[in-house]
């Protein structure tokens, strides 16, 4: 196929481009490297910074993958269109937003970035497929953060309501608990109406927070390993315990610990994509995947990263700070997440085994953790 990765530097984008290109699909990677920079400026340094993707792309060709790279903003529609219209993808993957539910928090400029970075990319990349080759495949990348935590079950995208005898099925009800998250249901809401406007093809992924790193041969041997973040505003929780464990620091609980999310493993995530590509929807169908394997809350895990560590002689305390979200601390929690089982994921699952195994390559880069940029300085209110 030819698949064009919009945001292909980053954490997901980047191991998402290494998986697709071995598997002989011609690839077009897009970024401008805008999280760099921010990362940059708030002075987060990852434990691992991934080389620039002029350099990854030299590396991928030398072993024979069709890849080539552009450094475009995805806001700019006009750059954006020449690029997809001289590559004429068949499925484009949208991984170029702003990500991070702190950073959307810190104050009104970088709210606005993000609302006006992940909204326009996202209206840019359907006006491009509109206007360029109506048959190709977005598939986009949500957050299960979208649904919010509410009282009754979550289901996959959509729900049926009854009210006064009458059925109609709506998309299901979203409420997050970040303008970054909230970002993301505008996002969704965007696809929806052009996909019904304009018979347009799309799977919204709703990804719950990932772990792990893609630990190929390919990626080790040449020193381009995906970045790994652990700070406050780019670190998400499960990576975020294991460096601190491993610096001998306390894993920080947020509240009570007992807010429950799905999480997943990013090889499991790269293959949701894989199926993603494999299953297009029908024109005028918007298939909604939730993206994650296991459910836990915070102090689950907390107490799973900490077993699991025993066994190799670390040994973790875990402490209980006062949560800089405004987000339920106390609340029922059961997602579907049948779509991708049902097309053959095979969940990877986070077991002592995994935990060690992240930790042991957490341990190979000890020297380089900051411990200054670990504790969380947004509050939401
Ligand atoms: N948390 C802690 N301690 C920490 C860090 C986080 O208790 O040191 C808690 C948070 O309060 C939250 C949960 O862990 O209840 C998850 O937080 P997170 O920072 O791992 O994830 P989140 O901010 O929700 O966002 C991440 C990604 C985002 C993705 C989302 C999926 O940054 O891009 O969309 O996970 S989801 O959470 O399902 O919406």
């Amino acid at each position: 196929m030819k698949i064009a990765i919009l945001g292909a530097d980053g954490y997901l984008g980047w191991p998402t481009a290494v998986n697709l290109a071995f598997k002989k699909n011609k690839l077009l990677l897009i970024d401008n490297y805008v999280k760099r920079r921010l990362m940059t400026n708030f002075n987060k340094k990852p434990l691992v910074l991934s080389p620039k993707l002029d350099k990854k792309v030299k590396y991928l060709k030398s072993h024979g993958c069709q890849v080539n790279y552009e450094n475009i903003d995805c806001c700019n529609y006009d750059k954006l269109y020449n690029s997809l219209k001289k590559f004429k993808p068949d499925a484009v993957i949208h991984y170029a937003e702003l990500p991070s539910a702190p950073y959307s928090m810190i104050g009104e400029k970088e709210a606005w970035l993000t609302l006006q970075n992940n909204l326009r990319s996202t209206f840019n990349l359907v006006w491009c497929v509109k206007a360029i080759n109506k048959n190709c495949h977005i598939i986009k990348l949500g957050t299960m953060g979208e649904y919010g935590t509410p009282n009754i079950d979550i289901e996959e995208g959509w729900i049926n309501v009854k009210h006064n005898n009458r059925n109609q099925k709506f998309m299901y009800p979203r409420q997050a608990s970040s303008l970054y998250h909230t970002s993301k249901i505008m996002d969704t809401d965007l696809l929806w109406f052009y996909v019904r406007m304009y018979d347009l093809r799309v799977t919204d992924l709703m990804q719950g927070p990932v772990y792990g790193v893609l630990d190929n041969e390919f990626m080790s041997n040449n020193n381009l390993q995906n970045t790994y973040s652990y700070d406050d505003i780019f670190g998400t929780v499960l990576n975020r315990f294991i460096v601190q464990a491993v610096a001998g620091m306390p894993l920080t609980i947020y509240g009570s610990g007992n807010q429950i999310r799905g999480y997943i493993n990013i090889k499991d995530s790269l293959k949701c994509i894989d199926l993603a590509l494999n299953n297009p929807p029908k024109a005028g169908k918007l298939n909604i995947n939730n993206q994650f394997t296991e459910q836990f809350s915070v102090n689950q895990l907390a107490k799973k990263v900490k077993s699991a560590l025993k066994e190799i002689n670390i040994s973790a305390e875990i402490k209980k700070i006062i949560n800089p979200r405004k987000e339920k601390e106390k609340h029922y929690y059961n997602a579907k997440n049948t779509n991708l089982l049902k097309l053959g994921l095979k969940p990877r699952l986070l077991t002592n085994k995994e935990i060690i195994k992240l930790a042991n390559y957490v341990i190979g880069y000890k020297k380089k953790i900051n411990k200054n940029i670990i504790k969380p300085k947004t509050k939401w209110v």
